[in-house]
């Protein structure tokens, strides 16, 4: 049941032999300005952890921009989309405004998880953007039961749970593939393989490490397809999809690299500087403007213009980051429960709290 076949497909890209006949340009053109607002946001992101702007965990989705544009490409407002922590592109090419999600890494009242979750925690029922896991493949039971919930209750649309390649060693995953081929549930499970769990290379951590063929003891159809390239991955995403909807789950490997360390502390000491050089090369903004250079659907003051607009626009997030006000600390409590519980202080209690906490300033 699994296949082969994507391999043809990344090396048709990395030649950059990418046909773009029958392609609508303001499609193009939209694709490569999220792909850079993803760049510019998560560089930005970076540098504002160093200012102490940002606190816990920030793990960036730099060179993995073609992976999460072509995705969304692919999907209708019908879909729900689950991620793990690596998620701050994910959530703005799905629409969600960059200054509601800075202000969350910021944790700032305006975020979009109210300031309390953080670059982790990121969240948006109107965008069907369902978080946002810290605990590597804590979302892929919640995205199973979800796929569950959509098929019930007959409603449209599919499942998206988005993981890495370390991810698939964790048992919850196969324990949800079983139940998703079992109950022919619509999700597809998307690896981004960007050949490293921290610092553990992928060939270290999984017995099989051609991801994709991980779903054979399920009967579960997989795909690789190269993760830089936009095209490919919309592509891929629009296939898999319509299987899903025909009630047949999936997975997808996307083949990635990281162009950083695993989290913005981390120093990447584990990987051989050379290899980080060469995959660096293959920069999936980089290529695509190349490609639209050579198709002629875009010039190079277009280029040139496009930077400026992003770099205007992730300026203003971190400006309305900046200026939003810190959630209330009479609210410290609120949220803990669904419903009331005997032992949650109350509004009165959070304050005394946090006064202590000051040193009764
Ligand atoms: C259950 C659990 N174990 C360990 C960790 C620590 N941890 C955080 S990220 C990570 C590696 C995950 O790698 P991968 O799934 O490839 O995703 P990537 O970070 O490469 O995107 C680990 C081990 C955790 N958060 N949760
Ligand atoms: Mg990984």
């Amino acid at each position: 049941m699994t296949t082969g076949s994507t391999e043809q497909r990344v090396d048709a890209a990395a030649d950059g032999r990418l046909d773009l006949s029958g392609e609508d340009a303001e499609h193009l053109k939209h694709y490569y300005e999220q792909m850079l607002l993803i760049r510019r946001f998560e560089e930005r992101a970076g540098e504002m952890y160093t200012k102490a702007k940002i606190g816990g965990y920030c793990h960036l989705n730099l060179g993995e921009e073609a992976t999460i544009v072509g995705l969304m490409a692919a999907l209708t407002p019908d879909d729900y989309i689950f991620t793990n922590y690596r998620e701050h592109g994910y959530i703005i090419a799905r629409g969600v405004e960059p200054g509601r999600v800075m202000a969350e890494l910021f944790g700032k009242q305006t975020g979009v998880s109210g300031g309390r979750g953080g670059s982790m925690h990121l969240f948006d029922i109107g965008a069907h953007f369902m978080g946002g896991y810290a605990i590597v493949g804590g979302q892929i039971p919640l995205a199973t039961g979800a796929a569950y919930a959509l098929k019930y209750q007959e409603r449209p649309g599919v499942v998206v749970c988005q993981m890495g390649d370390a991810t698939t060693n964790i048992g919850a995953w196969h324990e949800s593939l079983n139940l998703a081929a079992l109950w022919q549930l619509p999700i597809i499970y998307l690896v981004v393989n960007n050949g490293y769990g921290m610092g553990t290379t992928v060939e270290e951590g999984a017995a099989e490490p051609e991801l994709y063929k991980r779903g054979c003891a399920f009967r579960m159809h997989g795909e690789r397809v190269d993760g830089t390239d936009v095209l490919a991955m919309r592509a891929a995403t629009a296939r898999l999809r319509e299987r899903a909807q025909a009630g047949e789950p999936s997975i997808l490997e996307a083949i990635s690299f990281r162009f950083r360390g695993h989290s913005v502390i981390d120093a990447d000491r584990y990987r051989d500087p050379e290899a980080v050089k060469q995959g660096r090369s293959q920069d999936p903004i980089s290529m695509f403007a190349t490609q639209l250079l050579d198709a002629k659907v875009v010039v190079d003051g277009w280029l040139k213009e496009t930077a400026s607009q992003v770099e205007r626009e992730v300026q203003a997030a971190i400006a309305f980051a900046d200026q939003s006000p810190d959630p209330p600390i009479a609210d410290l409590f609120d949220f803990m429960y669904a419903s009331p519980a005997p032992n949650t202080p109350g509004r009165a209690e959070a304050h005394a709290i946090a006064q202590q906490a000051q040193g009764g300033r």
